[in-house]
């Protein structure tokens, strides 16, 4: 297939097209190179040393003989996007292209806005070239787990059955996002999901819990692919940034009272999930939503296993409670469904303790590119 990867040059999407490219698709990465220019703002990096994409890409032909193309352009602007769609006529569009952090999108009102604009107008950008040059693409978009919120129900896939003063229907899983960040990804599910009823598009709406890892088998072939791992507070989660915390020496930061469930996911499951997604198109006008992730727990818990690896390697790994920076709840319910993707053939990489042991290697292998001052977090949620 025909596969544009918007968004190929960050931390889900570098490992995707490579995943995509190496299972024989013809790959076009499409990205604006933003997230290397907001570590310039944030005076952040990541902490394993990234190639420039096109460094990155002329590797990836070495390593393995195939070509990926490369399109430097900004979802936002229509004329990019339009053309891209003119020149590849993908098979499929997977769009990671968004701003992606929760502290980032409530650093202030400029950053709010700035969120909401670049992420619902980027992806509208898409629909209507859908729409108006490839009516039969697949859109393939990213959206979170966090959509949802913690409700006191079980979370569905998307999709809920309501029966209501003796009527039933079949309507959209209610959404209680924490951030301004995961709203804007509500407002994108709500546009897609119009634009499939009216348009006859087909899209697949992957709701990603948090993602942790960086290797996976393609980036690990060569050390010039290897991914970004982010460790600061505003774009570093929580079970990776516990890791470096632990390779640092520094105090693993749970937020609050650990209590907060939330999906993960290994990323060498993300790069599968995108496969799947993509070769089990939805129908045409078909919105369809995928919950992607494989595992729940606590951040207390993670900080728990993350501890029990550290501390067999020699590690001190305390874990502090510190005053939570955002507004969120603790003690609640958390059950949701996962079921599509397992059934379309994913078989998940589990949280094991081999597994976090081989994250915490790369992590102590890259100790000296931290930036202590960046850990502990500074934008607050009040
Ligand atoms: P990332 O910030 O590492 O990568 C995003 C990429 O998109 C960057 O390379 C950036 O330059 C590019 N980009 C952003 N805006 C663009 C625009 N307007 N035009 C072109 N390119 C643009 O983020 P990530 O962790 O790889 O996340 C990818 C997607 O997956 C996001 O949509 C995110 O919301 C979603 N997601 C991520 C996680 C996670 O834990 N990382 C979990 C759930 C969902
Ligand atoms: N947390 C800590 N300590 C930390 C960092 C985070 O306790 O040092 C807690 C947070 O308070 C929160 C949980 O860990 O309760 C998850 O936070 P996170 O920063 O790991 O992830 P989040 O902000 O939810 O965002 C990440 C990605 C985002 C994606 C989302 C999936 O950055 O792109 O949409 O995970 S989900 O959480 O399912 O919405």
């Amino acid at each position: 297939m025909k596969i544009v990867v918007a968004g190929g040059d960050g931390f889900c999407g570098w490992p995707t097209a490579l995943h995509l490219s190496d299972r024989g698709h013809e790959v076009t990465i499409v990205d604006n190179l933003v997230r290397r220019r907001i570590d310039e703002e944030l005076g952040s990096n990541s902490m394993t040393p990234i190639l420039p994409l096109d460094e990155r890409v002329a590797a990836w032909k070495e390593v393995s003989g195939h070509d990926i193309a490369v399109r430097i352009a900004d979802l936002t602007d229509y004329d990019a996007v339009t053309s891209v769609f003119e020149d590849v006529r993908p098979d499929a569009l997977v769009h990671f292209a968004e701003h992606r952090s929760a502290p980032y999108s409530m650093i202030d009102r400029e950053h709010a806005i700035e969120n909401h604009r670049n992420n619902v107008e980027g992806t509208l950008n898409v629909l209507w070239a859908i729409k108006d040059h490839a009516p039969d693409c697949h859109l393939v978009k990213l959206g979170t787990m966090g959509e949802y919120g913690q409700p006191n129900i079980d979370i569905e896939e998307g999709w809920i059955e309501i029966e209501h003063k003796g009527r039933t229907d079949r309507l959209p899983f209610p959404k209680q996002p924490g951030s301004f960040y995961h709203l804007t990804k509500v407002h994108d599910s709500d546009n897609i999901m119009f634009a499939c009823r009216i348009w006859g598009i087909r899209a697949t709406d992957l709701n990603q819990g948090v993602v942790y890892g960086l290797g996976t088998e393609q980036t690990d072939r060569d050390p010039r692919l290897v991914n970004r791992f982010d460790y600061d507070a505003v774009f570093g989660t929580a079970l990776n940034r516990f890791l470096i915390q632990a390779a640092i020496g520094h105090d693993l930061t749970v937020y609050g009272g650990g209590s907060q469930t939330r999906g993960y996911l290994n990323i060498a499951d993300t790069v599968r999930c995108l496969e799947i997604a993509c070769e089990n198109p939805s129908e045409r006008g078909e919105f369809r939503v995928f919950n992607q992730f494989t595992e729940s727990f606590s951040v207390e818990e993670l900080a728990e296993k993350v501890q029990r690896v550290a501390r067999a390697e020699g590690l001190d790994a305390v874990i502090e409670h510190i005053d939570n920076p955002r507004v969120e709840k603790y003690d609640h319910y958390y059950n949701a469904v996962n079921t599509h993707l397992l059934d379309l053939g994913l078989e998940p990489h589990l949280l094991t303790d081999e597994v976090l042991a081989q994250i915490l290697a790369v992590a102590r292998a890259n100790t000296d590119r931290v930036r202590r001052e960046l850990v502990m977090p500074t934008v607050t949620w009040r």
